[in-house]
């Protein structure tokens, strides 16, 4: 429950606001016409700056704000679920409008969301999705198809090795719990487990971070070099992998098959160079869709409970690599 001075504080404002309000004269017009007319104030919290992609949602978010003369309170977490849960009490005792979470891992949200509920205020997942008791704790979920994801990955390899006869994958995962992780996975093996030929000889977290890739690599390495393919759940992690790769004197894209998604201009560049082989696109440019759907529900109307972004595959099968805008993360 928020502590006691921030409820005061919360009373406090709330009495400025009537009295203003008041003061100003509403017409006598619903409250929910009055917030489609004043300037929307609306809570982020985001998870954190982990990569490459993380850093490109953040701003692509602030910036669609601007566009749309939404006012953002943006709090990171830096990769620290609790300092989600305290964000979104803050944006309670503002009271914001509407309040937009993109959350780190799939638990422990009932009691905050139950708190921001109680408090009239929407919440819209971007990004990544949870698992809560009551699925009326949120409005609902902008983002990626992440098991589709899973999939493009699975069939660029089933595509690639259509004559090999056994191989051997490694794959490196994302944040435990986390949705991407998740469902990635499950994507990836729904293609590929019908077919024995077919064999994830180890799976490890790199917690989407450029770092944890490598030094997942560097290990994996020191037990054996007899890999066919690395499947990376992200760009970060795949760059920091590749490092480890041609540390050994082994050459990414050709002695191993490198599968990674995100699809940020680092790695849209080594599949240019043929040093990765597929990049599954998870765009994080979903600003503009978010704010469409924040003014929706500060207006007090419905929206979808599920918005996926639109995205695709590029890989090294594509003959127009050279022709691609820039990725703009
Ligand atoms: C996916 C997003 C993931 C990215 C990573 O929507 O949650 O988190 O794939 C990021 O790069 O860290």
């Amino acid at each position: 429950m928020p502590n006691r001075p921030s409820r005061i504080a919360a009373l406090c404002l709330l009495l400025i606001c009537a009295l203003f309000t008041t003061a100003c004269g509403t017409n006598g017009k619903p409250p929910e016409s009055i917030a489609s007319e004043r300037t929307i104030l609306v809570g982020f919290s985001q998870l954190g700056a982990e990569s490459g992609w993380r850093v490109g949602n953040t701003r692509d978010v602030i910036a669609a704000a601007e566009r749309a003369g939404v006012r953002l309170m943006y709090l990171n977490a830096e990769q620290a679920q609790e300092n989600q849960i305290k964000a979104i009490r803050s944006f309670i005792a503002y009271q914001v409008d509407v309040i937009t979470l993109a959350p780190i891992v799939e638990e422990g949200w009932d009691t905050v969301l139950r708190e921001a509920k109680d408090a009239g205020i929407p919440v819209l997942l971007t990004d990544r999705a949870i698992s809560v008791e009551d699925e009326n704790l949120f409005a609902g979920f902008l983002g990626s198809d992440f098991l589709e994801e899973g999939r493009r990955a699975g069939r660029f390899l089933l595509e690639k090795t259509k004559d090999a006869p056994l191989v051997r994958i490694v794959e490196i995962s994302g944040t435990i719990n986390s949705t991407p992780m998740k469902q990635r996975a499950i994507g990836f093996r729904e293609i590929l487990d019908g077919d024995p030929r077919y064999e994830i000889i180890t799976s490890v977290s790199g917690d989407f971070l450029r770092s944890k890739g490598k030094e997942c690599m560097e290990n994996i390495l020191k037990e054996t070099i007899d890999i066919d393919v690395l499947y990376s759940h992200n760009d970060a992690m795949t760059l920091g992998a590749i490092e480890a790769i041609e540390a050994v004197g082994l050459r990414p894209g050709e002695d191993i098959i490198i599968i990674t998604v995100d699809g940020e201009q680092g790695a849209i560049d080594l599949l240019k160079e043929g040093r990765i082989n597929c990049v599954v696109e998870c765009t994080p440019l979903i600003g503009d869709m978010a704010m469409e759907l924040v003014k929706k529900l500060a207006a007090g109307e419905p929206i979808p409970r599920v918005t996926y972004s639109r995205e695709r595959a590029f890989t090294e099968f594509d003959d127009d690599l050279d022709a691609l805008p820039a990725r703009g993360y």
